[in-house]
């Protein structure tokens, strides 16, 4: 820049206060004008809630699986489906790689007594954190009984059964406020 131009370019930036800079001048590719810029990309739209089906034609069509469990200090042996397999099959709940608006899903279990527990999605990704839960109708060779069932989560790899669930009413993927 000769002595000229750095005049030329200090007096246009005095007269539009600002507006005009001399670094500007000497770069005009890296000039930034927000009414050029292209809108910011939307993120992709999740459906939300995703009611998980828990039907028995659902839970037929996957493995059925052994599960055991401690519920204050008593193991339980179970059979059922697991809740990521189940969360797989239904659509939109889990899609095949988690990412972007996905991490911030949470996955809701709600009973008939009105006790709920959630998980994040990704905890229930087996790719992901990988905890094992399961939706199970039999322990102890035996249907459960209403009290208990017909459904029930059980979380083997949590320390204390209070995710659990019994008396299973629903399942739903959130996105979380
Ligand atoms: N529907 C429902 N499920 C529930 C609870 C509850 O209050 N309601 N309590 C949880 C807690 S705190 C525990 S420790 C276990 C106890 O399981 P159990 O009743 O088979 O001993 O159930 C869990 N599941
Ligand atoms: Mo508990």
């Amino acid at each position: 820049m000769n002595r000229t131009q750095l005049l030329r370019c200090l007096l246009l930036t005095l007269l539009f206060a600002g507006n005009t800079s001399c670094a500007t001048a000497q770069q005009p590719e890296r000039m930034h004008d927000p009414r050029l810029r292209a809108s910011a990309p939307r993120p992709p739209d999740v459906a939300s809630p995703v009611a998980v089906s828990l039907d028995a034609t659902s839970r037929s069509q996957l493995p059925r699986e052994r599960v055991r469990a401690e519920v204050h200090g008593e193991t339980l042996q179970c059979e059922g489906v697991s809740l990521a397999a189940l969360l797989r099959r239904t659509e939109q709940a889990m899609p095949q790689r988690l990412h972007g608006p996905h991490l911030a899903r949470y996955v809701l279990v709600t009973a008939r007594d009105g006790g709920r527990a959630l998980f994040s999605l990704a905890e229930l990704d087996p790719a992901i954190g990988g905890t094992r839960a399961y939706v199970v109708d039999r322990c102890g060779g035996a249907p459960l009984d209403n009290a208990t069932g017909p459904l029930r989560l059980l979380v083997p790899s949590d320390g204390d059964a209070a995710r659990g669930v019994r008396q299973l009413l629903a399942i739903a993927v959130i996105v979380a406020p």
